[in-house]
């Protein structure tokens, strides 16, 4: 792709958006980047790409003149006016993730992991498995680490979280091996409703070969409706036995097991993996089978099973304080994640719910919540959806706060020795924080310093 001289268009100057303008510089590009950020709120980085000699549109202002390529940020949404615009003028419109693919020079094997929930757990075991068998690796996407960049030269293995943001945004990127985990409603003011969201997760096989593997969940009917879809060789993982004609992980009596055809191998002993939940035997299972695929051994996927202590923000354990357990969730940003969070849990529960509203339903929460849930803050823009949902099941032991930082108070006052304080808040951060980490942060911090 020679991107010398073209006039290119980045829209969004987040993560993503920065990491491609100074990648575009580099390549010689004309870079003009827009945000609806006004220049004070952008911070620091606005003078550091200007001095680049990257045209700055901030505040919403839409910049006049044709473009040869435009840049988009997963977190715009395709309504917006500049990039309604951009397509009405044919500019071609691709992602970070499709920019760092057409890129790369070294061919690199790239595993993609898509799905509602365990994406982020899943990709990082993964990618351990293969690093500490050895292997050379590259961790990005959605995770947190734009991918743009860092391709050059790299002839390894790409592990890439996947959203359906950058998914959409795709157009030739090939997936040698595609894990598509699990699909709960998410994201619907986005993607309209679940099909939507479901057919911009699905083009993680849109150009899969029956060279390439896919990795996929039995026991979800969104899996099993996605296999059609691709011409990979299937590898399944399941909490139950697997059917006879299918190859992969499968949960038998507490054993983690492989099946190959008739042929069963032992993997590991479920009780044996650190990190807590079904949900993360489910994701240790999809890891398991992807590495599998690459060739690791069944010895060293366990081991690294045995060692891996879970992700940050993913039911972290942050402290124990008065005989109570602080645990932050603050990646559980749907309903379905937040019902796997407090599933793994059996002491009573004090909860924080709420934050940006993406229009879910909270009703199925809020009657897990009722049964084991003992006191539950609720705060942010779902407040009163949550509210309405608890009230529907009958559920009222909660009081609402006024922000995030009253929420965690209150939350702390309402425990007694024996309790676990659980922040899951089923929503994602957008409506008081940047993102789900300086949310987790904060969270962690007011726990340990009060
Ligand atoms: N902006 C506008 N106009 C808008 C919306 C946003 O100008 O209408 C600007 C904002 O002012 C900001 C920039 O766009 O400057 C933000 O862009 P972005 O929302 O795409 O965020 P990035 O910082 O580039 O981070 C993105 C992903 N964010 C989203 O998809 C919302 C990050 O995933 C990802 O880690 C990063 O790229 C690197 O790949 C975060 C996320 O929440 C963790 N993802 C969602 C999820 O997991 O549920 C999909």
């Amino acid at each position: 792709m020679d991107l010398a001289g073209k006039n290119i268009i980045v829209v969004g100057g987040g993560l993503s958006g920065q990491a491609v303008c100074r990648y575009l510089v580099g390549q010689g590009s004309k870079v003009t980047l827009f945000d609806d950020r006004s220049a004070e709120k952008f911070g620091a980085a606005a003078a550091e790409l200007a001095a680049l000699g990257v045209e700055m549109c901030l505040g919403g202002q839409i910049p006049a003149g044709a473009f040869d390529l435009c840049l988009k940020s997963p977190g715009i949404p395709p309504t917006h006016p500049l990039l309604v615009q951009l397509a009405e003028a044919k500019t071609p419109i691709i992602g970070e993730i499709e920019l760092a693919y057409l890129t790369a020079d070294a061919a690199p094997r790239f595993i993609g992991i898509t799905g509602t929930n365990g994406k982020t757990t899943t990709t990082t075991l993964l990618e351990l498995m293969l690093r500490q068998a050895g292997r050379a690796t590259l961790l990005g996407g959605n995770i947190g680490a734009p991918l743009v960049g860092r391709m050059g030269g790299f002839g390894g293995s790409v592990v890439a979280e996947l959203s359906s943001f950058q998914l959409e945004d795709s157009r030739e990127l090939h997936i040698n091996t595609a894990l598509f985990l699990n699909l709960t409603p998410d994201h619907l003011d986005r993607h309209g409703d679940i099909e939507g969201y479901f057919a911009a997760k699905a083009k993680i096989f849109a150009h899969q070969t029956a060279a390439d593997t896919a990795v996929l969940n039995a026991d979800d009917e969104w899996c099993i409706r996605a296999a059609a879809l691709t011409p990979a060789r299937k590898l399944w993982f399941s909490l139950a036995p697997l059917a006879a004609d299918q190859d992969g992980l499968e949960l038998c009596d507490g054993d983690i097991r492989i099946k190959r055809g008739a042929e069963y191998t032992h993997l590991i002993r479920a009780e044996e993996i650190y990190i807590k939940g079904r949900h993360n035997w489910q994701n240790a299972m999809a890891a398991a089978a992807a590495a599998l695929a690459q060739g690791i051994s069944a010895e060293q996927i366990a081991a690294t099973l045995r060692d891996f202590r879970g992700v940050e923000h993913r039911l972290e354990f942050v402290c124990r304080k008065n005989g109570v357990d602080y645990y932050n969730d603050s990646k559980g940003t749907n309903p379905d994640s937040t019902t796997k969070a407090i599933e793994a849990f059996a002491s009573p529960l004090v909860m924080i719910l709420g934050g940006y509203d993406k229009g879910s339903d909270f009703h199925p929460l809020l009657q897990l919540v009722k049964e084991k849930v003992r006191y539950c803050i609720i705060t942010g823009a779902t407040a009163p959806a949550i509210k309405a949902a608890a009230d529907a099941a009958g559920y009222g032991s909660y009081a609402l706060a006024a922000d995030f930082d009253t929420a965690v108070r209150m939350a702390m006052a309402e425990c007694r020795e024996g309790d676990t304080l659980l922040f899951s808040p089923a929503c994602a951060s957008w409506d008081a924080f940047p993102n789900y980490m300086v949310r987790g942060e904060r969270f962690k911090q007011i726990v340990t310093e009060e």
